[in-house]
């Protein structure tokens, strides 16, 4: 047994401590210092709370920033890299209530345990910027900027058909219910008529579109939020209530209608159509649906709109569910046309977009043409997808029995006849807006966010209601309002808040000039804090601002922004929306807030079910002859790869592979795994690897039977190993450039393992490469790269040495072509550097596409290498 072995356990402690008494990465905030060098702001989207604290997959995006970080540190950059807590919202109320404690305090507890775990996982966070949402010096700033909002007619109060959420006693945003259910716990939404906070958000839909194009982020994220936000262009056309009289051609003997709305609006994307309208929808909860519904069909109607309040909007308008609907008995006349069209109640239109209520083109619109076919109304074509007259050519299908959506030439229009596409459409606008039936409209789908919740672990509104029914703010220098105790913290089933449950003294206000009133008592939601947390971390500890001017000028956009795809469109747009208000009111420098965004990929585990679907954990299971059972009943279960999740019980503890194998060891994995965006399976004798490969990188360094420096180290110049440090230097160049483009970090590992098997070669080794080699592994495992650089007689942390260089000159030029093959089978010819090792090549074959569309997630048996030639994986088909 060696005596002087590798021992994570006390090296990594002994850093960790280390940095913290030595300030290793405070951010520099002196001007002198911020003018010397380049800055780079590098943010991890900061977690939410929970009880359970962090899991191996948590690591894998803070790590790759933290590999940025450090690297760019080396490289001479100010570097920001700092870390918070989401700390207000449902989750940690949720778990408060369950654990009967204030929230305030299991907060404080989960942030110790989030802590102590990111600090043994050794990331280069700035401690002293730690921030929390529910603190009062930052929810202060929060409140500030809601002021900001209200001054600037952002934020209002009104009546609005809400999400009502009853098993968690709160409304919810649009953005937070898919399918009729809260997202976070599948809990069911339900519509009621509330008085609430929204957010104008919508005022910014077209900057929030448009300014995408300047940011640098993955093209599916900017494509989830332009769609979230749904810009349609069209025309709002209005159609008169035909008179009960003129109805059924004439007939008077009907009583005239006594509605005090004669007309109604529709929002239309194709008002080239207008001649083809043959009826006309208004969803059921549109105000004019009593008024206009004639007797015999009064009692129908009623009973319809009754059930289709109790559906969700995903729900109402999936596309192959069965059309229904009610014959109002009253008709719309047609403004083109002065046609008499019937107007139905169906609830494939909804209240919520547009103005409520449609005009019907059977003949193309799929839905119009499936509700026509299912009550018999007329379908009429008046676009034809060829120029010349209608006969119908062989292959065509009609307009009875299927849309035609495309664009085309419209027929059966009268003056818009023989005009296709978008020019019939302008035409058709011009004379609606000419003849006073219409304007042309923009619409969007984006709505207005609802931005109060009936919970008490939130910020509250810095808003007064006084006596006389108007609001008022609270004066800056009176916040924050901070949160009252309350005896207890439950939500009403009534929509009451809890606050309002607080004593007078917290409830009743008297504003500096005397008013008197009752303070707001919702509370704003989750997403408030991690609007601008990003800002307070320029300047977290200012009294007197949210931020300085000059910090926020020198660090903002943040240039590389990390965290799950998840945020694609919530969090990502509303911070975009409040950042973008903030630059309208002057204190803040850019336009967008996020330059680089980057989304990591899932780490997976393995988990057993069984046919009923209950989980059991891997210790509960065994595998024979290939099928699992469960130990004890001999159940057979099946195994598949899932994101982590306590429901699943496949969760790999952190703290228990930290234990194990080491911060470095597990950092290293965190990256080795796949590229970044791309996750992967969380494997055993994969992290095994890794602490293999820092033992070897000990043993470079240390005799571990003596425990001074090995005999192998010489003090001889690099070019003494004139093969070695020809790989040092492509090995700077291909690890500088892996960092470089962050996903494909787990390149650098390689790199890094195959270069000390290069060394495993040579006798001796000079120290000036290793030190390199070291500068180059301690982003990834800094712990004990520190460790060793000290042993090598250099004083301190390695944390700012500089970056070291390739040199071209000694990068060789010879390339080869390898073939690739899967089980024998040529699947791609690679380009590989001639003194390439196995593991590199192996690397560079299976980030090819082709190869890994072969191999197709099966697991591989053995590889074979024939060097300078080919590569062949053997799975387990
Ligand atoms: C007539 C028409 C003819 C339409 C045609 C489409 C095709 P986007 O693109 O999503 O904005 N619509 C309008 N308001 C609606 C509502 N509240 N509920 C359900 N559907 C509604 O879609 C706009 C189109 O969706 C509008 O254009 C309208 O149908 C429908 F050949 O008007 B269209």
């Amino acid at each position: 047994m060696a005596k002087y072995p590798y021992r994570p356990s006390e090296i990594e402690p002994k850093w960790q401590t280390y940095w913290a008494q030595h300030h290793t990465f405070r951010t520099p905030s002196d001007p002198a210092e911020l003018q010397a060098k380049p800055k780079a702001y590098i943010l991890d989207m900061f977690p939410y709370l929970s009880g359970e604290g962090l899991h191996v997959g948590h690591p894998k995006g803070y790590t790759a920033s933290d590999v940025m970080a450090r690297a760019r540190r080396m490289q001479g950059y100010n570097v920001l890299h700092p870390m918070g807590w989401d700390a207000f919202g449902l989750p940690t109320e949720r778990a408060a209530e369950r654990a009967n404690m204030p929230p305030a305090v299991i907060t404080a507890r989960n942030i110790e345990n989030f802590r102590r775990q990111m600090q043994r996982v050794g990331f280069s966070y700035d401690w002293e910027r730690e921030i929390s949402t529910a603190a009062p010096d930052f929810y202060q700033w929060t409140q500030w900027i809601f002021l900001k909002l209200y001054e600037r007619g952002l934020a209002y109060m009104a009546d609005v058909p809400v999400n009502w959420c009853p098993a968690l006693g709160t409304v919810l945003s649009n953005e937070e219910v898919f399918d009729g259910k809260y997202i976070e716990t599948g809990d069911p939404v339900e519509r009621r008529l509330m008085r609430q906070w929204m957010l104008r958000i919508t005022a910014y839909a077209e900057r929030l579109i448009d300014d995408l194009d300047d940011v640098d982020w993955p093209e599916g994220i900017k494509e989830a939020q332009r769609n979230w936000i749904g810009k349609s262009e069209g025309a709002l056309v209005e159609f008169r209530i035909a008179e009960y009289g003129m109805r059924n051609n004439g007939n008077t003997e009907e009583p005239a209608l006594r509605a005090p709305h004669s007309e109604f609006r529709i929002f239309t994307t194709r008002p080239d159509t207008l001649f083809g309208v043959t009826y006309c929808v208004l969803a059921p909860e549109h105000p004019l649906v009593e008024q206009i519904v004639t007797d015999e069909q009064r009692a129908a109607v009623l009973a319809y709109v009754a059930q289709a309040r109790q559906q969700s909007d995903l729900q109402r308008t999936a596309l192959n569910k069965e059309k229904t609907g009610v014959f109002t008995g009253a008709y719309a006349v047609n403004p083109v046309n002065g046609e008499q069209v019937p107007i139905w109640v169906a609830d494939y239109v909804l209240i919520s977009y547009g103005t409520g209520a449609i005009m019907a083109v059977p003949a193309h619109d799929e839905r119009d043409h499936e509700f026509a076919r299912h009550f018999n109304l007329p379908v009429r074509e008046v676009i034809s997808p060829h120029p010349s007259p209608p006969p119908m050519r062989e292959g065509d299908v009609s307009v009875q029995e299927a849309a035609y959506t495309g664009d085309g030439i419209c027929v059966n229009s009268d003056f818009l006849n023989g005009l296709a596409g978008a020019a019939a459409r302008q035409y058709m606008i011009t004379w609606l807006e000419q003849h006073g039936h219409g304007v042309r409209k923009v619409q969007y789908r984006l709505r207005d966010w609802l931005f109060s919740r009936q919970r008490y672990w939130g910020e509250p509104f810095p808003i007064v209601h006084l006596n006389d029914g108007s609001m008022a703010t609270i004066p800056v220098d009176q916040l924050p309002i901070e949160l009252p105790e309350l005896a207890s913290y439950k939500p009403t089933t009534d929509g009451r808040p809890p606050l309002a449950r607080a004593d007078d003294e917290w409830l009743l206000v008297t504003l500096p000039d005397g008013r008197v009133g009752v303070r707001e008592t919702n509370t704003m939601p989750q997403w408030a804090g991690s609007c601008w947390y990003y800002l307070r971390f320029v300047d977290p500890h200012n009294a007197q601002a949210p931020w300085s001017a000059a910090q926020e000028q020198y660090w903002l956009p943040v240039d590389i922004y990390i965290g799950g795809v998840e945020h694609a469109v919530l969090h990502l747009l509303y911070a975009r929306f409040w950042h973008k208000v903030l630059y309208d009111c002057g204190v803040v420098s850019t336009k967008e807030p996020f330059q680089q965004l980057f989304n990591q990929g899932l780490i997976l585990a393995h988990s057993y079910r069984d046919a009923n679907g209950k989980y059991y954990y891997p210790q509960q299971v065994e595998e024979r002859d290939g099928q699992w059972f469960v130990k004890e009943t001999d159940k057979p279960v099946s195994t598949q790869l899932e994101k982590m999740s306590k429901s699943r019980f496949n969760i790999v503890s952190l703290d228990d592979a930290l234990t194990t194998y080491g911060a470095d060891a597990l950092r290293l994995y965190e990256i080795f795994i796949g590229p970044v965006s791309a996750g992967g399976p969380w494997q055993t004798n994969g992290i095994e690897g890794t602490w293999r490969f820092l033992q070897r990188v000990w043993r470079l360094v240390i005799d571990e039977n003596t425990g001074q420096l090995s005999d192998q180290l010489t003090d001889a110049p690099a070019s003494s190993e004139a093969m070695l440090q020809r790989q040092l230097h492509k090995t700077i160049k291909a690890v500088t450039e892996a960092i470089e483009s962050l996903d494909k970090m787990n390149t650098a590992v390689s790199h890094l393992m195959s270069f000390v098997n290069q060394v495993g070669q040579v006798k001796t080794v000079p120290k000036v490469i290793v030190k390199d080699f070291l500068c180059l592994l301690s982003p990834f495992a800094p712990h004990i790269c520190d460790e060793l650089w000290q042993r090598l007689g250099e004083p301190g942390s390695m944390a700012y040495v500089p970056w070291p260089q390739a040199d071209e000159s000694l990068l060789s030029e010879t390339t080869i072509q390898m073939a690739v093959q899967v089980n024998g089978k040529l699947r791609t010819v690679i380009a590989m550097d001639a003194d390439a090792d196995e593991a590199i090549v192996q690397q560079t074959a299976l980030q090819h596409e082709k190869v890994r569309r072969a191999i197709n997630g099966q697991s591989i048996r053995k590889v074979i290498v024939a060097p300078g030639r080919l590569v062949n994986f053997l799975t387990n088909e």
